[in-house]
């Protein structure tokens, strides 16, 4: 006779989660064989436990998102004192909500010049499928009907949505649903370390630039709308462009007129040592896409910035815009974003970020690249990569890829430690509230899952 396990324990919650949960990204039948999932039930400043009482150092920020980190009062009681006030109304039909006005304000003053407008959604997914529709209608105010194709890359991530994965660049997520939609194409992302070869890295990131002006060329420039990228392309592993490749795209898309469009959901609020990554990169937007570190992941909430040029066309001859989420500019995920904002301002946490941990983790990083297992570490502020292979010289991968990287993320979980591998490289992006002793912890214990992973694969 089997007997139902008691609810709210450990045992509950992973047959019940079984039945019924279907997770994003999950195998389900494998996540079953594997014994079900880990349980999170708490967590404070970097520190996750789960429902065993198991802690662990979270190297990811949750999924790039919790940028002041866990345990915040002040995003609790912003979120508390805005219910009580004003739980919900819509922006829709001409009414606004303080929190969300404000927000707006902010948005337009911390970000690059010329982003003066927000639209906001909830996921940014939302976002780049806003970005999407805005940008369509745009060219055909500007009579322009022709220019709807938009150029991605390789490896780029942008969301779940149909127009959101068909703007990334992932086989896998197009094999399943028959995308990418038509008017969406992928060029090379600026991978020296994959793509390269022999060229030097600056060499080469003028090469991936030039596979811009390749594809707008092909198309003919009346054809496309335009070019996005994420600054780092962050899930695609935390892929970090030489200096070349972004001042070139630049100035292909402006001498193209290509709308530039900078996601910055995962590099945006500080991420990089820069409040946007776009200010370190000198680039220009058209329009940007912001989730995540909005709100620190405490609430779900993300922005569209629209640059003037775009805006000024949509408000001036584009009459009622036939879009927006019923969630558009909430006002209690609006309120945490102001408090959230707030913290990131009053602990000076993006200069920290450049000055002090940033360059901690880099330094620490640098340890690993004589590893046997390590091809390259590279970072920018507190985003990194780890490229796990099996021939250091040649740049070569395991032959399985992604195994090795799955095996030395399950060492990284023995020691302790959450981080994420995309195919064999382990990525990082832990919350900016982190310690140089929490870095130095996280370093060292990814340091030993790299050894076991050796071992593991005979070459330790
Ligand atoms: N743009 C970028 C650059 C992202 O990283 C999205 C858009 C979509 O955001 P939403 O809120 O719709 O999920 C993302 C999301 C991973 C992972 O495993 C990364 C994301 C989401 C889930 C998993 O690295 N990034």
């Amino acid at each position: 006779m089997t007997s139902t396990p008691a609810r709210n324990t450990t045992t509950w919650w992973r047959e019940s989660d079984l039945r019924h949960h279907m997770h994003p990204f999950t195998d389900t039948k494998g996540l079953a064989e594997a014994g079900g999932a880990r349980i999170i039930t708490a967590a404070e400043g970097v520190t996750l436990t789960d429902s065993e009482g198991a802690k662990f150092l979270d190297g990811m920020a949750g999924l790039w998102c919790v940028t002041v980190g866990y345990g915040r009062k002040a995003l609790a009681e912003a979120a508390y004192e805005q219910m009580m006030e004003l739980p919900y109304y819509n922006t829709f039909f001409n009414t606004a909500t303080p929190s969300s006005v404000e927000l707006a304000e902010k948005l337009a003053e911390i970000t690059p010049d010329g982003l003066n407008h927000v639209f906001f959604g909830s996921s940014g997914s939302e976002a780049n499928d806003t970005i999407v529709r805005a940008v369509r209608h745009f060219w055909n105010l500007e009579g322009k009907p022709g220019k709807k194709t938009f150029i991605s890359r390789t490896h780029a991530y942008h969301g779940s949505t149909m127009a959101s994965a068909s703007l990334g660049g992932l086989a896998a997520m197009h094999g399943q649903a028959d995308l990418p939609l038509p008017g969406f194409v992928h060029i090379m992302p600026p991978y020296w370390y994959d793509f390269g070869g022999d060229l030097s890295p600056e060499a080469f990131g003028l090469k991936a630039a030039q596979a811009v002006e390749d594809k707008i060329l092909e198309l003919g420039a009346d054809n496309v709308a335009g070019f996005i990228g994420e600054p780092i392309q962050g899930a695609g592993a935390v892929i970090i462009p030489p200096e070349t490749y972004w001042p070139e795209v630049q100035r292909i898309c402006t001498k193209h007129d290509v709308l530039l469009i900078v996601d910055e959901v995962i590099c945006g609020f500080g991420r990089t040592g820069h409040l946007f990554a776009s200010e370190y990169y000198g680039l220009k937007p058209d329009l940007m896409a912001l989730a995540k570190g909005i709100t620190s992941g405490y609430l779900p909430l993300s922005a569209v910035m629209i640059g003037d040029r775009v805006a000024d066309t949509l408000i001036s001859k584009g009459g009622e815009f036939y879009h927006g989420f019923t969630y558009s500019g909430h006002p209690v995920a609006c309120a945490v974003a102001l408090a959230n904002l707030k913290i990131i301002e009053d602990e000076n946490l993006v200069q920290r970020t450049h000055d002090e941990t940033g360059p901690h983790l880099a330094k620490r990083l640098a340890e690993l690249a004589d590893h046997p297992i390590v091809g390259e570490v590279r970072s920018l502020g507190l985003i990194a990569a780890v490229e796990i292979v099996k021939d250091k010289a040649n740049r070569g991968h395991f032959d399985d890829l992604g195994a090795t990287g799955t095996r030395c993320r399950k060492h990284c979980l023995e020691g302790g430690l959450i981080l994420r591998s995309v195919r064999d490289t382990m990525v990082m992006s832990p919350a900016l509230s982190i310690t140089t002793a929490e870095i130095d912890r996280m370093i060292d214990i990814l340091h030993r899952a790299l050894d076991r992973t050796a071992k593991d694969v005979g070459m330790g």
